[in-house]
This record gives C-alpha cells, structure tokens and sequence, in this order.
C-alpha cells in the first residue's frame, strides 16, 4: 500500500498545509482545540474498518471482540470522570446528533423545549428554526437580560410556568458566565419539565469543577468530545438510569447506524488523558488565561458581554468602535489571530455580520501559553483593531502572531 503523500498528494499536501496553518496562527476559536497524538494515532487506526451496530455484549456483527474492549473503557472512564454519571453513551458522531437522539428519546413531535436563544448564546440544536429543533418541536426561547447580558433565572422560572415546556435545555455556545444547572432543575421541577444540559463548550470545566457540574440536576447530559475535552471530533450522552435504555435505543437504531469505532477508541484515550492531574490544572488555566485575556481588552477599552468571563470565553462586542464582526475577524485572520465573528445579545446586525467576536482560550492554552501571553494576545488584537485598515499594522501583528507561536511549538513530532 502507498503512502498518502504518493496516493493523494493533493489531499496530503492540505494536510501539511493545515498542520503549518495551526501552528502559526493564533487560535482562539472558543470551540477548537488541539488533540494529543495518541488521540489522533487512535481516530486514525484501524478500527475505522470495523462495523459493529449495536453495543458492546449485544451486537449485529461478528468479530467485535475488540472495539468492545474500547467501548467499554470509553463508557467506563467518562463515567469516572464525570463523577455521578449513571448511564453513558459514546456513539454519537457530533454534539447536534446527541442532542437529537436525546429529544427523540423523552420528547414526541410538537412537544415544548425551553431552550437558549440563538442570538444570546444558544446553539441551533436548541430550538433555532433553521434547525431539526426547530422544525420538530414548539419551542420557547429564553434569554439573557437587557441590563445584565447574563441568563436571568427568574424570568427563565416565569416563562416556564407560563409555557409548561417538557424540557429545559440549558447550556450554549457563547455564554461567557457561570451556569446554575441546580436553579434550572429547581425551575423544571416546579413544571415538571426534564433538564437536558448540552455543556459542549465547557464539559472540560465541568469534569474537573472549573465549572459546577450538571450531572446530578440532570436528566440528561450531552456533550462534544472535542472542545474543552480535548478528544476528538465526536459526542456523547450521559443520563439517569432510568433513560438508558430509551437514550441507547435512540442513538440506535433511533438516529445513527454503525458507530465510528475508531473515534470511540480516541474519546477512551482522551477520557484517560482527562482523569490525569495535568489536565485539571489545565482547565483550571484555561480560566485564568481567559480572564487574563477578558481583563487586559477592557483595560484596553473594549466592551465584553456581560463585562467579563467566569469560563473559557468572552464576546467583544465591537458597536461602540463601529466595526463589525465579519470584518474584525476577517482582518485579524490576515493578522494572524483566528477567531470567529458572532452575535452579541440584542444584535442590530444579521447573523453573517454580527457585531462581536467570539474569544476562547482552550487551544493556546494547550500549546502552554499562560496569563503573559493572553495580554500579549489581547494587545495584538487591540492593535488590529483600532488600526483595522492598515495593512502595515496587519502585517507586523502577523508576524508578532508568528513569533509567539513558534515559542510554544505544536506538534513538533510531526513531520513538516
Ligand atoms: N460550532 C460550535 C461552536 O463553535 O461553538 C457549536 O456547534
């Protein structure tokens, strides 16, 4: 067999490309993330050849002997991991897949969710009508407050009784603040409503209580693998007991078929890596760093939803500079520093311009950066910022950009 560099030279020559993209730039994609060699050795084996619907002990193929072995330790660890976890599934294939199988387990078509509105923090999973939620399910937004521009529990607690949702979704993509799962179930519970938490951007967090958990006010918990978890591409879902069955039945045969068995071998490999001290106190970094990051832009004058962070995360909301998000972070990509544009809570742009970026630490921080770089980034930013037409500034911050990440390499057993 060849080589993918002689199979494919084009496919293999955009991997090379991608690989010198990531360690020059910085990234601050809240989202992104890079993943351990052994995670990446494990998505890539060859397991990826195996069919084996079903789960382990119970399934529709022959010789599964094996990707059983890495099922099991898949489900074992996360369950160790995230302390009162009763029942795990580690098959589905991306964050909006879990949360699908998830709805299809408790809900029926037109139920209500209660869920977190797009343009203050939410995910499209969670009832955006572009969305299968969306379309599926009658849904009940809730949102940040006005003054605040954090989740206003007393207002979520009317909109509930007013609307009697059968599920409360709580978690987001853009929610730079702490959330208080135990108020949310305190909420469903005066309802009877269920309390799904997708906590994909902070599950890293909550693992190690860099975040409080969800866990135990949960009727379910979903999450991606490869944000602040640091595995890869991939999800799973955690839930009572007395949903196993109903969650298991509805990942399959309900929304999937053959699980990716070489990915569920790299989520046991990454739940490993997550049971280690280094990667509690690199959660616990993840936070500083971003409050170090949050801190230095409003010394620098910039605005920040809700005035600052308590997570991996921050969104500049950039209506007072009069610059918007499509060409912030189109020119701070030409910089050198990749981020994504994002709506801010009560946005007068759409959604493909934004008025905000969106800002996380996850990635730079597993490169080994810590508070002294996030100021140093912030500064970089700043300087693009309130000099956004200036291509000598542009190309001077990109070469400051450069100069740092090469101080910290990234996968440098890589060939280049
Ligand atoms: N795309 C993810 C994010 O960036 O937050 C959510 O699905």
């Amino acid at each position: 067999m060849k080589p993918l560099s002689v199979e494919d030279p084009e496919i293999a020559a955009a991997i090379q490309a991608e690989l010198e993209r990531q360690r020059n730039n910085i990234i601050l994609i809240a989202s992104e993330n890079f993943a351990s060699r052994a995670v990446m050795e494990a998505q890539g084996c060859v397991m990826t050849n195996k069919y084996a619907e079903g789960y382990p002990g119970r399934r529709y193929y022959r010789g599964t002997a094996n990707v059983d072995v890495a099922e099991n330790l898949a489900r074992e660890r996360c369950k160790k991991l995230f302390a009162g976890a009763e029942h795990v599934n580690v098959q589905p294939v991306s964050g909006t897949q879990a949360n699908m199988a998830a709805y299809f387990a408790v809900l029926k078509h037109g139920d209500t969710i209660m869920g977190m509105n797009l343009a203050h923090g939410g995910h499209l999973s969670h009832g955006s009508p572009v969305n299968f939620s969306g379309r599926m399910y009658k849904i009940v937004p809730y949102s940040v407050s006005k003054e605040t521009e954090m989740l206003d529990y007393s207002e979520m607690a009317d909109i509930a009784r007013k609307n009697k949702p059968h599920l409360i979704v709580v978690g987001a993509s853009s929610y730079p603040r702490t959330i208080d799962f135990k108020v949310v179930r305190e909420i469903a519970d005066e309802v009877g409503a269920l309390v799904m938490a997708d906590i994909a951007h902070i599950a890293g967090l909550c693992a190690v209580g860099a975040h409080p958990t969800p866990v135990p006010y949960s009727d379910i918990v979903t999450t991606t693998t490869h944000k602040t978890l640091r595995g890869p591409r991939g999800a799973l879902i955690i839930c009572k007991e007395e949903l196993a069955s109903a969650i298991d039945r509805s990942v399959f045969p309900g929304t999937q078929g053959g699980p990716f068995m070489h990915a569920i071998a790299a989520k046991a490999v990454a739940f490993k890596e997550a049971l280690t001290p280094e990667f509690k106190e690199y959660q616990f970094q993840v936070v500083k760093n971003a409050r170090a990051l949050a801190d230095r832009l409003l010394e620098n004058k910039f605005d920040l939803v809700s005035g600052g962070t308590d997570n991996h995360l921050m969104m500049v909301k950039l209506i007072k500079e009069g610059i918007t998000g499509k060409v912030a972070d189109e020119t701070l990509e030409r910089a050198g520093i990749t981020l994504n544009k994002n709506m801010i809570p009560f946005d007068p742009a759409t959604p493909f311009v934004t008025s905000g970026i969106r800002i996380g630490t996850p990635a730079m921080t597993t490169r080994g950066m810590r508070e002294l770089e996030m100021v140093q980034i912030a500064d970089l930013i700043t300087t693009v910022l309130r000099d956004i037409m200036n291509e000598e500034t542009i190309a001077d911050v990109r070469r400051q950009a450069r100069e740092l990440c090469g101080k910290f390499p990234l996968y440098p057993e890589l060939l280049t």
